[in-house]
């Protein structure tokens, strides 16, 4: 795939994508991000870091600024719509957006041993009919170049449907069993948190580990408590504004399906 302006219509997922995160777990989508947006985000990354204090208040986070652009990205638009729902109206998206962080991992610096999110519940991994429901997704939108087996978040392809425990042998670091990936920067890794995965050790002199890690699921779902302000998410355009409402499907009450973002419409 070739880079796509943030203005762009969302990009359908292809039959062949959508074979390959079903029986992976996880899909690499390499190089969309334009090269000043890319700029942009970098450097709002390291000021985060470093420096938070000279960002406004309301752009101290992950999902804010520059950052704000990734969370309905016409390069992972179609892909949540297929892996988690489509568009209950053409005003609001089926997925939301409920927590990010921003990595800066420099040689040597290593995250989380190898862990798995939910496997079974609403937020397991399935597929009915030939629809996809990744329950609790993760989004990862590399911005340094990644180098095989140098970093990156290895996984373990097909875990995330595994009809047997991980043997405890393979709850270690192995090669063989975690898939590790290279990608230019400005690429985007979209997992299930079903999945077994690794936040390995950044093995690369040349430049640190810059990311951002987006998580999602469907508005009838959620896992992450809720941790961005409201005046964060009122400098959004109104229909990213819907990644960030509240978890329900109904409201017999109003005779309202959910389907907007308001002040008494927020996930918690
Ligand atoms: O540190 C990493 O590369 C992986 C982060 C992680 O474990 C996660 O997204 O759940």
């Amino acid at each position: 795939m070739s880079v796509i302006p943030v203005n762009a219509e969302p990009v359908p997922m292809t039959a062949e994508q959508k074979f390959v995160f079903d029986l992976k777990g996880w899909l690499l989508v390499p190089g969309v991000l334009e090269p000043d947006l890319l700029e942009a985000l970098r450097e709002h990354l390291y000021k985060l870091k470093q420096e938070p204090e000279s960002l406004p208040p309301y752009e101290r986070y992950s999902l804010a600024g520059p950052a704000q652009e990734l969370i309905d990205h016409p390069a992972v638009v179609g892909i949540l719509r297929e892996i988690i729902a489509p568009d209950p109206s053409p005003d609001a998206y089926g997925f939301r957006c409920e927590s990010s962080f921003a990595m800066l991992r420099a040689k040597g610096q290593a995250g989380s041993p190898p862990h798995c999110g939910p496997i079974v519940g609403p937020l397991a991994y399935r597929v009915l009919n030939g629809r996809i429901w990744s329950g609790l997704t993760r989004v990862v939108w590399e911005l340094s170049e990644v180098k095989k087996d140098k970093g990156g978040t290895p996984i373990m392809s097909g875990s995330h449907k595994s009809n047997f425990p991980v043997p405890e042998a393979y709850r270690e670091y192995d090669p063989a069993m975690y898939e590790s990936y290279a990608c230019p920067p400005a690429s985007v890794l979209i997992f299930s948190e079903s999945c077994w995965h690794y936040g390995v050790e950044w093995k690369d002199s040349t430049g640190d580990r810059l990311a951002i890690f987006n998580c999602y699921s469907s508005y009838l779902t959620q896992w992450h408590k809720m941790n961005l302000p409201a005046e964060v998410i009122e400098r959004m355009p109104a229909k990213r504004q819907t990644a960030f409402r509240g978890v329900w499907g109904h409201n017999f009450h109003e005779g309202r399906h959910n389907d907007y973002y308001a002040d008494d419409n927020q996930a918690l």
